[in-house]
């Protein structure tokens, strides 16, 4: 017989057909679903995770599948206390998230969408934009310096961008300089950009003191987890000019975008799509497949969440 998965969130339709040859897919539409007992897998995304109600109510859960390397919105130590296997899609969606961090800072620095803007409002040659901020050269503080927070630095540098990190510890990096202090990374970069894991460790990382640090001329990018920034402090300081710009791909409460972000020119908005090319979301969805399929064959998992 055919294992029971339950789906969190929609995959590409290669990757859901798939899974619908090899399993019985249950997709969830809220709450506790009917077949709750007879569930032996979760397949569900970084953001969405798994609620802990949700987890407590399928008692035949074996393994959680995350499409997605953010394992914060996943209960891990109730996870290992029950034995429930739990896997990510390491090393797949490096590129695309340290790409999209790049595409923030030069759409956001170069004022891509107001330009956008102007041309299709028929508004060139009859109002001028204000000057937009060079890239090249500019100095970059990295918050969270694991896998994406080097591609980042590496990309940085082919602009010239002098890189610094902030991290839990020291890692020596030949390339870029530790900065111990994240205030002090605040105030000597033009850009900082979050690249930190989400969860309570770092929660509100980002304060009002790293954000006045960051400036009136500077730009937060945070293409991590929006609870590692606090977003009212946020808010307020790009409502007070406090910060120059930012521009933001997570935020505390997707898909819930604070109101005052939304009509703000300096402020450049994504729905969360980091991930979301057709190249990566397929060798995502391939990992994923792999690893649910090693798990009901008794085989070792390809890339587990090892605590
Ligand atoms: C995805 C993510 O958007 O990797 C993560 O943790 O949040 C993103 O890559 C998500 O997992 C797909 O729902």
């Amino acid at each position: 017989m055919k294992p029971d998965i339950l789906l969190l969130e929609p995959m590409m339709p290669a990757i859901e057909a798939a899974l619908d040859s090899a399993y019985r897919v249950h997709r969830w539409t809220g709450g506790t679903p009917s077949e709750g007992g007879a569930i032996r897998g979760i397949v569900t995304g970084g953001g969405t995770g798994v609620p802990r109600t949700l987890m407590d109510a399928l008692p035949s859960l074996e393994m959680i599948a995350i499409n997605g390397i953010g394992t914060d919105a996943v209960d891990l130590v109730e996870a290992q206390r029950r034995h429930i296997a739990v896997t990510v899609t390491r090393d797949v969606l490096t590129d695309d998230v340290a790409d999209l961090a790049m595409a923030l800072i030069l759409a956001s620095m170069r004022d891509l969408l107001p330009g956008d803007r102007l041309v299709r409002d028929g508004l060139w040659g009859k109002q001028a934009l204000p000057l937009a901020r060079k890239v090249s050269g500019a100095r970059l503080g990295i918050v969270g310096m694991g896998q994406v927070g080097q591609a980042i630095g590496r990309r940085a540098q082919a602009f010239a961008m002098p890189v610094s990190y902030y991290s839990r510890r020291d890692l020596d990096l030949p390339f870029t300089p530790f900065v111990s202090d994240l205030v002090r990374l605040a105030e000597q970069s033009d850009v900082l950009v979050v690249a930190a894991s989400g969860g309570a460790q770092s929660r509100h990382l980002v304060s009002r003191e790293v954000i006045d640090a960051v400036g009136p001329e500077g730009l937060l990018v945070n293409v991590a987890r929006g609870s590692v920034v606090d977003e009212a402090a946020l808010v307020q300081a790009l409502q007070e000019g406090r910060l120059g710009r930012a521009a933001l791909d997570v935020f505390t409460d997707e898909p819930h975008v604070p109101e005052a972000l939304w009509s703000m020119p300096n402020v450049v908005l994504q729905p969360h799509r980091a991930s979301a090319t057709i190249e990566t979301r397929q060798a995502m969805g391939q990992l994923v497949l792999d690893n649910v399929a090693a798990h009901f064959a008794g085989k070792p998992l390809l890339t587990p969440v090892i605590l």
